[in-house]
């Protein structure tokens, strides 16, 4: 799934002026959204008439002038929006009874700890809503019970009842989040399908949360074998949400952290580090096959000078502007880099000798069609590329050296060359 905002129109209802005004005022920073609030149950149901099937996300106080006991919560939740409570009444009955009707939280205002808890609520929401969940669990009471929970909070639910199907929807979709695993399957038990999905795919990937059963002690099991939480039964549902954004969370905070090891941060390809680690399995798999491969460093010609006439943050959109460029022309296969600088690398498993001037004739005029806007006008980039044809996969240091000489050449025979070895 792409990353991204999915709500857009957010309602406040509050009737404490102090409150709508920190709660609007945090909420107007995010980009996009637009926020409408209301003093009364009245005037909420004067924007729900008049903005019909707009609103994502509703804010909802629960005592009101003209609605003093929680009345408001109906009155949203026939419009099917999420609901979050955020209230000064900490009543325990009515809290889990909120929740028994499918509220996604319900915060307390005792501290400016709790609004900046509901603004990291609603930017989770915002940012995590749509993403794919698999629930796996043979009774379908429970299994029902789930998929409502989960669709309250707008994620995009799928249900099976037996490991086999888990599997199955999992290979055909690479984009599922989480999966929630009961003990209770129709073809085995829930800790085999942890154990069978952890061997496929590790945490970054997916996050898995186990619904252990009530009498079994399976739960630290559970762990062992690579499921990241469990939620013992009976759980509220309260429990249930906070596990599930938890395990989402984390799942997110990896996959940030896995972007950030292994992709340059100006441009968003590969840095030079995960470069080696994808190139070395692909070159293998070319000396397998018998094919050949080609491996290009590409140089921007006189880039210090268009730093020095425009400024580096110039000099940066040129380096995004060529990195598209390069990943735009790049088949699939191939394996773009930033190498470092001004410098690019690319491998390009199973390219013929006869195509590869083509080829590249192709990224040189893709590079110098890009303009680059600068004070006073548009800039334009040539580059340089030294390559080297391997027709038996030599190992990649050899092929590095080897092309950087052709660069070198490259760039000795006046630039914006291309230079084949
Ligand atoms: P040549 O045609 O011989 O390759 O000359 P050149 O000017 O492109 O090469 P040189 O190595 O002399 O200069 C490269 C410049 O790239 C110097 C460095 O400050 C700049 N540079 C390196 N990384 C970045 C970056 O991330 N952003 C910007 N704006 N400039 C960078
Ligand atoms: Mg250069
Ligand atoms: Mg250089």
């Amino acid at each position: 799934m792409k990353p991204g905002p999915h709500f857009s129109r957010i309602l406040i209802v509050e009737d404490s002026k102090f409150y709508a005004d920190a709660i609007s005022k945090m909420l107007r920073t995010i980009p996009g959204l637009t926020v409408d609030c209301a003093d009364s149950m009245d005037s909420a149901t004067q924007y729900l008439a008049g903005n019909k099937d707009k609103y994502d996300l509703a804010l909802l106080d629960l005592v009101l002038p003209d609605a003093p006991s929680g009345e408001i919560v109906d009155r949203v939740r026939k419009h099917g929006i999420p609901i979050i409570v955020f209230t000064g009444l900490y009543d325990p009955s009515l809290k889990s009874s909120l929740f028994s009707k499918g509220i996604v939280d319900y915060v307390v205002k005792d501290s400016p700890v709790a609004l900046e808890y509901l603004m990291e609520l609603v930017n989770y929401l915002l940012f995590q809503s749509g993403q794919k969940v698999l629930v796996a669990c043979s009774d379908p009471k429970l299994r029902s019970k789930q998929v409502e929970r989960l669709s309250n909070i707008k994620l995009s639910v799928w249900a099976c009842e037996s490991a086999v199907e888990a599997k199955k929807i999992l290979a055909k979709h690479d984009d599922f989040s989480m999966v929630i695993v009961s003990d209770q399957l129709s073809d085995g038990t829930g800790i085999e399908l942890v154990s069978d999905l952890r061997r496929i795919y590790n945490t970054s990937q997916l996050s898995i949360l186990a619904i252990p059963s009530t009498t079994g002690g399976f739960a630290s099991q559970y762990l062992r074998y690579g499921a990241n939480d469990f939620l013992r039964q009976p759980y509220s549902s309260e429990e249930f949400l906070c596990r599930v954004h938890g395990a989402l969370k984390s799942k997110s905070l990896l996959q940030s952290l896995e972007k950030a090891a292994t992709r340059d941060f100006l441009t968003g390809l590969l840095n030079r580090r995960a470069f080696f680690e994808a190139a070395e399995p692909s070159i293998a798999q070319c000396r397998r096959a018998d094919q050949p491969v080609v491996l290009a460093m590409a140089d921007i010609d006189h880039f210090k000078t268009i730093n020095d006439s425009h400024g580096h943050d110039v000099g940066d959109l040129a380096l995004q502007a060529v990195a598209t460029a390069l990943k735009t022309e790049a088949r699939d296969a191939d394996i773009v880099c930033r190498f470092g600088g001004e410098e690019f690398c690319i491998l390009l498993p199973n390219l013929q000798s006869a195509n590869i001037s083509a080829l590249f004739k192709r990224f040189s005029k893709t590079i110098k069609a890009i303009k680059v806007p600068a004070p006073g006008g548009l800039t334009n980039i040539s580059m340089s590329f030294g390559i080297v044809f391997d027709p038996d996969g030599k190992d990649i240091e050899q092929m590095i050296k080897e092309a950087d000489i052709a660069l070198y050449e490259a760039k000795n025979s006046g630039r914006d060359k291309i230079v084949v070895v």
